[in-house]
């Protein structure tokens, strides 16, 4: 059993160094941090539910408190015991939906976000939440060195950082939770096909169509995606680009320019939702002062 300090925010209200003055047009999302305790874990204590409605930052706040900082006099702490600490969640209370704040043990999540698409330019739909998530030992090592000495903003505006993230050897994972309930795989592959195939196309010169489908290739058309699949895109050592449906891998391949195009939609210069991008380069900045 783990017996953790656990930083819970209940109010923020009278919190102004919480707040980030450079997102002033930051979409507002509202997001929760819940523990869940196992069952099984009878002396588990639940220590509550911080709910923050309507501002900019939460996620930032969260992560950055939940798994890196040290007690500060600005928290209220809870303290909580539960079996397995990586048994934590982040909530997305716009959308609903959760992510585990851990992966695999060593895989942090960083930030969450939303993937839209307009249909016909009539309608927004949201089709998938994400969460993107990297191996905080693997930060550490690879880029500590180099932009350790950097405060956070510097990190943040410097562009050499943000290619060395997509390129250094980090283990990372972008998670995707399936939102619009009728999503086919034709759908997927030609969303794909536009979404990736431009970065291919940015980053390696060429429209690669070769790679795009050995990519698309591995989504059989008898593949379902129903609302809540999850899909694991995960980057492993050497530039392996490994895809998991409902954690059954489907295929892997290895590519550094695949790589690179599929991190770019998170958190390169025109992702899917940049308010999740600022988030994921503060926490990893943040990393690094540590
Ligand atoms: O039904 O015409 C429609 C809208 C389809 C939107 C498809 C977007 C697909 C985005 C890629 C999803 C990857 C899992
Ligand atoms: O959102 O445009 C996008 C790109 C999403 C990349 C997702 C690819 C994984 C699709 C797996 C489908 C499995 C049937």
């Amino acid at each position: 059993m783990v017996s953790l300090r656990f930083p819970f925010l209940f109010s923020r209200t009278n919190r102004p160094h919480f707040t980030n003055p450079t997102h002033g047009t930051s979409r507002s999302r509202s997001i929760s941090v819940t523990v869940a305790v196992a069952a099984a874990s009878a002396t588990a204590v639940v220590a509550g539910v911080a709910a923050y409605q309507n501002h900019k930052h939460p996620f930032v706040e969260n992560a950055l408190d939940f798994f890196f900082s040290k007690p500060s006099s600005s928290h209220l702490w809870a303290s909580l015991s539960f079996a397995d600490s990586s048994s934590a969640t982040v909530v997305d209370s716009k959308t609903g939906v959760s992510f585990p704040s851990e992966l695999g043990g060593s895989q942090k999540l960083l930030g969450i976000g939303l993937r839209k698409k307009s249909v016909l330019g009539l309608k927004n739909i949201d089709v998938y939440a994400f969460g993107v998530y990297a191996d905080h030992g693997n930060v550490k090592k690879l880029l500590r060195e180099k932009y350790g000495n950097l405060s956070i903003s510097e990190l943040r505006e410097n562009k050499e950082f943000n290619d060395d993230i997509m390129e250094a050897a980090i283990s990372m994972t972008v998670r995707l939770q399936i939102i619009y309930s009728k999503l086919s795989i034709r759908s997927v592959r030609s969303a794909f096909e536009a979404s990736v195939g431009s970065r291919l196309k940015k980053f390696g010169g060429s429209d690669n169509k070769e790679l795009l489908q050995r990519f698309t290739s591995q989504f059989k058309d008898e593949y379902k995606i129903p609302r809540g699949s999850i899909i694991d895109l995960s980057k492993e050592p050497g530039h392996v680009l490994s895809t998991k449906i409902d954690g059954k891998e489907v295929g892997s391949i290895q590519s550094k320019l695949l790589c690179r195009s599929i991190m770019d939609l998170y958190f390169g210069e025109d992702p899917f939702d940049r308010k999740a991008k600022e988030d994921i380069e503060l926490n990893l900045a943040s990393l690094l002062q540590k």
